[in-house]
């Protein structure tokens, strides 16, 4: 019995040190009691550091583990009492916002989009950058006026986004693309469009390593794009298989 005792007792000590060790994370915002589902955080597809030096795994660290955990753990909490939401894929909650319960409208622009933007994000990096090839370098050249231009006019436009937001090319189910940006978490999935590349320039995304220079972290980002997933989500929105 003693031994029952000692053993529930190492249990609540385990509970209350692991507790002790998860307040950091109070700061990323998440509700306390936030369900674990429907949606869930994918894990990252590569190392933490696997796109330094250009990003650092520091910040994919915070940016991964406490910025889109808690864009998933807020999105939870707003479907929890909303059935049918809940069992919408994100990409339908988003492209009919507009039909979405009221009450948690403006949650589910914020944090599903913030899921899905981030999900995207982590999906087309962890590579060597370089250029694209094949297919995709022709639309590039066709719609874009080629790989130098477009990278001139994405960094452009990233630096111009007012405070946070996002820089998109977006892609049709012709295969066309177009470069566009969004305020905040929106983005072009909310219009019923298919994003291509996306780079966050909220802050977060690189404050640690680059400070107020956004400028310097649109042009090293282009280092860690993964051409072939990049190519991938290409054949697929032109497939229909596209989701975010
Ligand atoms: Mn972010």
């Amino acid at each position: 019995m003693s031994t029952l005792l000692n053993r529930r007792s190492a249990l609540l000590g385990g509970a209350a040190l692991a507790s002790l060790f998860a307040a950091p994370r109070a700061w990323a915002q998440a509700p306390a009691s936030a369900p674990s589902g429907p949606f869930t955080l994918p894990p990252l597809p590569y190392a933490a550091n696997a796109n330094e030096p250009h990003i650092d795994a520091q910040t994919m660290e915070i940016h991964h583990g406490r910025h889109h955990a808690a864009y998933v753990a807020n999105l939870n909490a707003a479907v929890k009492d909303h059935g049918q939401v809940a069992a919408m894929p994100i990409e339908q909650i988003l492209a009919r916002l507009g039909e979405m319960p009221e009450a948690i409208r403006t949650a589910l622009r914020n944090n599903g989009g913030g899921h899905a933007n981030h999900a995207m994000f982590w999906g087309i990096m962890g590579g060597k950058g370089g250029a694209p090839t094949g297919e995709l370098a022709e639309a590039i050249t066709r719609d874009l006026g080629g790989f130098d231009k477009l990278k001139g006019d994405f960094n452009g436009a990233g630096a111009r986004v007012f405070g946070s937001g996002w820089v998109f090319v977006t892609v049709d189910r012709a295969g066309k693309l177009a470069l566009a940006s969004r305020p905040n978490q929106d983005t072009p999935l909310m219009d019923d469009g298919r994003v291509l590349i996306g780079n966050d320039v909220w802050e977060h995304a690189y404050y640690l390593k680059y400070q107020n220079r956004r400028p310097a972290y649109l042009e090293a980002w282009w280092n860690v794009l993964d051409w072939e997933k990049v190519a991938a989500r290409y054949a697929a929105a032109k497939a229909g298989s596209l989701t975010i």
